[in-house]
């Protein structure tokens, strides 16, 4: 290699300006750990993008189609992809994910490859492709559009044959090929074993990790949609990774890393791996309603907006990405509630990040690399979010003061670290200069690509962030600091045993007030007191949570119980705690004796006759921590205890993703005794659990 006069000169020049030491000092970090690739990058900053749910089952009211349903049912009425574009695009969300296939094998695209599919409904006498008209709406509204692409096919007479690879790729070739651009493919690894499969009706199991031969559809994605990142959570690794809940949160530490192998326990997905070979950052998936396709009667149930703030700061604000679901509904449209609810989330989100209070600032550092204007304290708070302040390449332990110049009210601290570079930050504190001396304010671990923290609100003159360890020297691109305004929590509602009705507050400074005679509560209605009674029948109540210094109220909650369980009588156990599934508390539970083999039931009393017109189950929340829940049940009644009609079986679909109420409508019936029988469960070889066990009378 030749050096010319030219870059010798430069050289040595340099070195007479910075000295030797400072001179290599001054070269950029090196990089640490595992590097994102570009599109994992690009894709990180989009930040807050749409789920669309939308199948055959969303005529069958069910959460997973089984594969048989008739594609007449398919009747969108009033579609309009615009629709569903405009409402993302406002609420300021940045791309959207389609079911273009579910489980079910319906597809929402003319597929050349099936029958069941769009083609063959009466509705547009079967000449639509959704897939297609959605992709249009998506580049009118500047939105980038993604595939879900179920490997799971409920219809396919193939499945779980090496044919069935043939069909899936097939597909993928055909939604990869023919709408553009895809930024994101989903390759969901739900599988209940069950199926239709071209009338076969049978149970099939595949190996997700060898059946679908996922390297070389990987190098198909690729070739096809170099600009992709896929998603997988079922049998290997892909660009992201599913953060093991379905409720809308990643773990505070979030390391944006797994190893190669992609094996971590499910409990660990939230977290990542903090010293894994690979960089596999988290994406945090949940629908605005507490199921993924449309129920009616989950109208009343669509993400408070305290509830969606809460998922921002925990995914958005935990250096994850939000993928926010909707439901569509039958007519083909988003529903008004969601919409209006990610609109207020929207606007909620702008008010509380409008201010940024370090903008007239100073920022100091305790150490800054040598060549100081480069990467010096301002480069953090500077309008540029890829220049980073930086220490030498020994430091570990280092902090960045922030100078407001005046006592500065704030409850937000957001942080991002340039990821291109690698993530680093283990652990970490923010304090505030109050009254002349230190508070510590917060204690972390990991920052990522964004970390925001929620405090009480402190007034300060100056704010610290300290960096306590990083696995090289800390980097920190950006640094912001507001002041949210406070969106008070609606009260939490349960119901107990005996029929008493208990409001729970979200803070210690709101008065909690009360209806039951279905008008909006206020400031002029009952106020909680103390719990309250009622006769046992049914009940509809509404509650808000008031602050009386600030005249805020919050949202309204709104629940109605059925008849009180104060008579029912556990006939199949004598433990005392199986009580547990009938507190009304969710978070209690009670399990089956581990010595108990399936089928196993739950006897219940009810008491006296009932009407019944269906049953409830909620499944022990903490099924990570112990036992499992059902995933195939039979329901029976009776009513003497002794000879038995059932009424209802079937699956609870996709329950251990997202273990929500499951309600099941039955036949109306009379029936003093009831019996939930466990076929199968999420986890071989251990006890069902219970939160709760309800009844729906007339
Ligand atoms: C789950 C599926 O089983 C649900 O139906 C839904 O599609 C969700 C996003 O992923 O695993």
């Amino acid at each position: 290699m030749s050096v010319t006069p030219k870059a010798l000169f430069t050289t040595l020049a340099l070195c007479l300006l910075t000295g030797f030491a400072g001179y290599t000092q001054s070269t950029p970090p090196q990089p640490v750990g595992p590097l994102p690739s570009a599109n994992q990058l690009r894709w990180q900053k989009m930040e807050y993008y749409a789920f669309i749910h939308f199948s055959i089952n969303t005529y069958t009211d069910m959460a997973w189609g089984l594969g048989n349903e008739d594609p007449k049912l398919f009747n969108p009425t009033k579609l309009d992809c615009r629709q569903w574009a405009r409402i993302c695009k406002e609420a300021g969300m940045k791309g959207i994910i389609f079911t273009a296939k579910h489980h079910s094998g319906f597809c929402l695209w003319p597929s050349k490859y099936t029958e069941y599919s769009v083609k063959n409904v009466s509705w547009r006498n079967g000449k639509a492709d959704i897939v297609r008209e959605l992709a249009d709406a998506c580049k009118e509204y500047g939105l980038k559009f993604g595939v879900y692409l179920s490997p799971w096919d409920r219809n396919h007479p193939d499945y779980g044959k090496p044919e069935y690879i043939t069909y899936f790729r097939n597909q993928l070739r055909e939604l990869l090929t023919n709408y553009g651009d895809i930024f994101e493919v989903w390759f969901d690894g739900a599988n209940g074993g069950s199926g239709y499969y071209g009338g076969a009706n049978e149970t099939r199991k595949i190996d997700a990790k060898t059946y679908y031969d996922w390297p070389n559809t990987y190098k198909l994605v690729r070739e096809l949609q170099p600009k992709i990142v896929i998603w997988n959570d079922g049998g290997d690794r892909g660009d992201l990774r599913w953060v093991g809940t379905e409720a809308g949160y990643v773990g505070e530490t979030n390391w944006s890393l797994l190893n190669a192998t992609g094996d971590v326990p499910e409990n660990m997905l939230r977290y990542g791996v903090e010293n894994g070979d690979t960089w596999v950052p988290g994406e945090v998936n949940t629908s605005i309603r507490p199921e993924w396709f449309y129920h009616e009667r989950e109208d009343k149930k669509v993400k408070t907006l305290p509830q969606l703030m809460d998922i921002y700061y925990n995914s958005i604000g935990r250096n994850a990405t939000l993928l926010l679901n909707f439901p569509i509904m039958p007519s083909g449209l988003i529903h008004e509630t969601d919409e209006k609810a990610v609109r207020d989330f929207a606007k909620a989100v702008n008010e509380a990040f409008a201010l940024n209070l370090v903008r007239n600032a100073r920022a100091m550092a305790s150490q800054v690399r040598a060549n100081r204007s480069v990467y010096d304290a301002s480069q953090a708070i500077d309008a540029d979010k890829e220049s980073y302040w930086a220490t030498n390449d020994d430091v570990r332990n280092a902090s960045l003061t922030i100078d407001f110049n005046r006592p500065t009210a704030f409850n937000r601290f957001l942080v991002q670290e340039p990821i291109r570079l690698g993530q680093r930050v283990k652990s970490f504190t923010v304090e505030a200069l109050v009254d002349g001396s230190w508070k510590e304010i917060a204690r972390e671990t990991t920052i990522g690509y964004k970390r925001i923290l929620r405090f009480p609100t402190v007034q300060a003159t100056k704010l610290r962030l300290t960096i306590l360890d990083a696995k090289g020297a800390p980097l920190i691109s950006n640094l912001e600091v507001y002041n949210a305004p406070l969106i008070l929590t609606p009260p939490i509602i349960t119901r107990d045993q005996t029929g008493t009705i208990h409001l729970k507050p979200g803070d210690t400074e709101s008065a909690l007030y009360y209806t039951l005679d279905g008008s909006t509560p206020s400031a002029t209605a009952n106020q909680y007191t103390a719990p309250v009674k009622t006769d046992g029948g049914q009940v509809a109540i509404k509650a808000i949570a008031y602050n009386p210094f600030t005249k805020q109220s919050s949202v309204v909650s709104d629940e109605k119980f059925d008849i009180a369980r104060t008579a029912w009588k556990i006939m199949s156990t004598d433990a005392r705690s199986a009580y547990q599934l009938l507190d009304g508390n969710p978070s209690t539970s009670w399990h089956q004796a581990k010595s108990q083999k399936l089928p196993v039931d739950l006897i219940i009393d009810l008491g006296k006759e009932e009407h019944l017109v269906g049953f409830k189950y909620l499944p022990a929340q903490n099924w990570w921590e112990e036992g499992s829940i059902i995933t195939q049940y039979q329901f029976e009644v009776s009513a003497d205890n002794v000879t038995w009609k059932r009424v209802s079986e079937g699956e609870f679909s996709n329950i251990k993703n997202n273990p929500f109420w499951q309600t099941k409508p039955l036949e109306p019936t009379k029936a003093r005794y009831i019996k939930l029988r466990a076929l199968k469960t999420t986890q071989e070889g251990s006890a069902p659990g219970y939160a709760e066990i309800d009844i729906i009378t007339q």
